[in-house]
């Protein structure tokens, strides 16, 4: 029996679930339920998309995205840990961490009674991850798939002293055109701009977009709601246990230099990230456990 049709046996649901291989071997969850359409590949228990149903889909995944092995598909949500962005002293470590890159393993998936589709899953302590990692902290995953999508990430510090971790919901939203979408919520906040090298600033009103945008604004759980006219509809974002919300456009230059991005791709995107990074950078002490959670709503 191949890993697809096990994975079927033990977790499809008729009409609802289905597991399904890519040519390299790759395997998508495809989510189908009352409410809403939904993909999500073992690779990285990667959302690649979420469609309420009668809405144009939320989550942004590249016309150019590739599917291999060990390498972040470009779009939908990567999960970024237990660092955020390139490792603070071993520079030849995979940016974003080894979460997003490793094949998750599925726990459970339930149907709620409200019609919602839940996914459980883990991260397996590989050798890769171990080489990368050698902690023992098993790190769980749930994405609830409805009229919203919930996602929580759950880190657990079962080693013998305390531990620091970097992590983020890396989401690419859908949007009509970046440079007419708007994003509140970060007002007065603190951020610092790797555009330019890292600069502390800070933010008055709205964030708009009009070239590339790579900032991580610091101390924050507001709620943020990317303003989208064109499309007649708002994105709401809330979260909790993530101090850090980032902010990410590649523009045209990043976008072409990046490769996976498509055509006018960085036109149709935004990144609005919940994270701890930066000085947001989460301390676990041994036993213990830290959840970032977020919950993604449409209004009009
Ligand atoms: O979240 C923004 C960011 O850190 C950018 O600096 C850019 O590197 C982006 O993530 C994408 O990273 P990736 O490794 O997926 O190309």
């Amino acid at each position: 029996m191949n890993r697809c049709s096990d994975l079927n046996n033990r977790f499809g649901i008729k009409d609802a679930v289905t597991f399904t291989a890519n040519a390299e071997g790759l395997i998508t969850i495809e989510v189908n339920s009352p409410k809403a359409e939904a993909r999500i590949l073992l690779q990285g228990a990667q959302v690649l998309s979420w469609k309420p149903i009668n809405e144009q889909s939320v989550v942004w995944l590249s016309p150019a995205a590739k599917y291999v092995p060990n390498k972040s598909v470009r779009g939908g949500i990567p999960i970024c840990w237990p660092w955020f962005g390139t490792h603070d002293t071993q520079p030849g470590f995979p940016a974003h961490g080894v979460a997003r890159t490793t094949v998750w393993q599925v726990d459970q998936v339930e149907q709620l009674t409200n019609g919602d589709v839940r996914v459980l899953f883990h991260l397996p302590q590989t050798v890769q991850t171990g080489a990368y990692w050698p902690h023992v902290t098993p790190l769980q995953y749930s994405v609830t798939i409805g009229s919203s999508l919930q996602l929580e990430l759950t880190t657990r510090n079962e080693s013998e002293a305390s531990i620091i971790v970097g992590e983020a919901l890396h989401t690419y939203f859908a949007v009509s055109d970046v440079r007419e979408v708007r994003v509140s919520g970060l007002d007065n906040c603190e951020y610092l701009d790797k555009v330019t090298g890292g600069t502390r600033n800070r933010q008055i009103g709205e964030v708009a977009i009009a070239g590339e945008v790579d900032r991580i604004y610091l101390d924050t759980d507001a709620e943020c709601i990317i303003e989208d006219s064109d499309w007649q509809r708002r994105i709401h974002i809330q979260k909790s246990g993530s101090r850090s919300t980032v902010v990410w456009n590649p523009w045209i230059d990043k976008a072409t230099k990046l490769g996976d991005v498509g055509d006018e791709g960085y036109l149709r995107m935004l990144c609005v990230e919940s994270a701890n990074a930066a000085d947001n950078v989460v301390t676990i002490p041994a036993g213990g456990e830290h959840r970032l959670w977020v919950k993604y709503f449409l209004t009009h």
